[in-house]
């Protein structure tokens, strides 16, 4: 059988895994990247992390190739880094072929969010539909869209960048040149930085005491616990994250009117705090959703269908939460490695 390695390459983390043709992960590694080591040495250590792993698989069948998720904007038709502030000196140096002369083996460079998107297209909570898309909340907000099982890749490689949709044209500048962006809304980074607005004008006790107690631990996660603890200044944060994201889904749903939309990311943990305020916006603002919203809205607001559920049911258009968890870039990149070998 085939497997194909899939690689996760991340602002503080370079994770790899092997995964079959027929979705079994046979094997993952984490390794520190130390981006800060500078571009030779992450593409030496990404190779050996490759080449070991390789080895000790080999036994499962023949690799066809590498797939590589990474933030920002990649140009597929090149094989370079255009704009990844996470990798300083990557850009305009071929990645793909240096990567590809040094292992002897295919290799598909990808977005972050694209790679998540088609993981949890193939085996996750859009698995069996015929066109999704996929939001990540994590550091930034990524996106990817996948129509028949494929990555809708764009003119270059660079569709599906949701992260950088206008929501409010006045608001906080956003690091890919734009204002009031979603991914000034609805990532962990935003969340955190709301926190620090409220605390900073004296409005919230109970963040401002979270703050000094975590000190630059201080993160998303910590805000959710005060949200569910009842803190009003930390629900007021996720119900922000959850309008934009409403926005976002109905400016969507409306031009693409696809089966299935996935939240997934790190801040898809916090569901329940922003998903009330998503599907009030989604519903007001999409009379396509309108007309798509599945019969039982308690069901949606779950945001737990399983694609099988989904299927039975009479066609709908369904928001759900991600099943892959961290491992569906990793996935997905191993997936479309080998799509492009067939
Ligand atoms: C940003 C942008 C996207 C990326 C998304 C999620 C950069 C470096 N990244 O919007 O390309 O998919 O963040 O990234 O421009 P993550 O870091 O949250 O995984
Ligand atoms: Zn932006």
């Amino acid at each position: 059988m085939r497997y194909a390695v899939g690689v996760d390459l991340g602002g503080t983390n370079l994770r790899v895994a092997a995964v079959r043709e027929d979705g079994e992960m046979l094997r993952q590694v984490r390794c520190g990247t130390q981006v800060e080591r500078g571009r030779d040495a992450v593409i030496d250590e990404m190779a050996a992390a490759v080449r070991q792993l390789a080895d000790e698989v080999s036994a499962a069948g023949t690799l066809a190739g590498v797939g590589i998720g990474v933030a920002g904007i990649l140009d597929a038709h090149n094989g370079t880094v255009r704009e990844a502030p996470n990798l300083p000196g990557w850009e305009e140096y071929p990645v793909r072929a240096e990567i590809e002369r040094r292992l002897g083996s295919p290799v598909v460079l990808e977005n972050d969010a694209n790679a998540a998107a088609a993981g949890e297209a193939w085996l996750g909570a859009a698995r069996g539909a015929g066109s999704m898309a996929m939001i990540t909340l994590g550091t930034g907000v990524g996106g990817g869209i996948v129509l028949g099982g494929r990555i809708w890749p764009g003119s270059r490689g660079m569709a599906g960048e949701f992260g950088h949709v206008v929501i409010f044209p006045e608001g906080p500048r956003c690091n890919c040149g734009n204002r009031g962006c979603v991914e000034q809304y609805a990532s962990a980074s935003a969340v955190v930085r709301a926190a620090r607005e409220w605390a900073a004008r004296g409005e919230a006790a109970a963040i401002a005491r979270e703050i000094e107690r975590r000190g630059a631990e201080f993160s998303a996660k910590n805000i959710y616990e005060l949200a569910a603890a009842g803190d009003g200044p930390s629900r007021e944060i996720f119900r922000r994250a959850g309008e934009t994201l409403g926005i976002l889904l109905a400016d969507l749903v409306n031009v693409l009117n696809l089966e299935v939309y996935v939240i997934g990311g790190g801040m898809a943990g916090a569901w329940e705090m922003f998903a009330p305020a998503m599907f009030a916006e989604l519903r007001t603002r999409s009379f396509v959703y309108k007309a798509t919203a599945p019969a039982d809205a308690e069901e949606a607001l779950r945001g737990e269908t399983s694609p099988e559920a989904r299927r039975a049911a009479a066609p709908a258009t369904a928001v759900v939460r991600a099943q892959l968890g961290p491992d569906a870039g990793l996935i997905g990149a191993a997936r479309l490695a080998m799509q492009a070998e067939k």
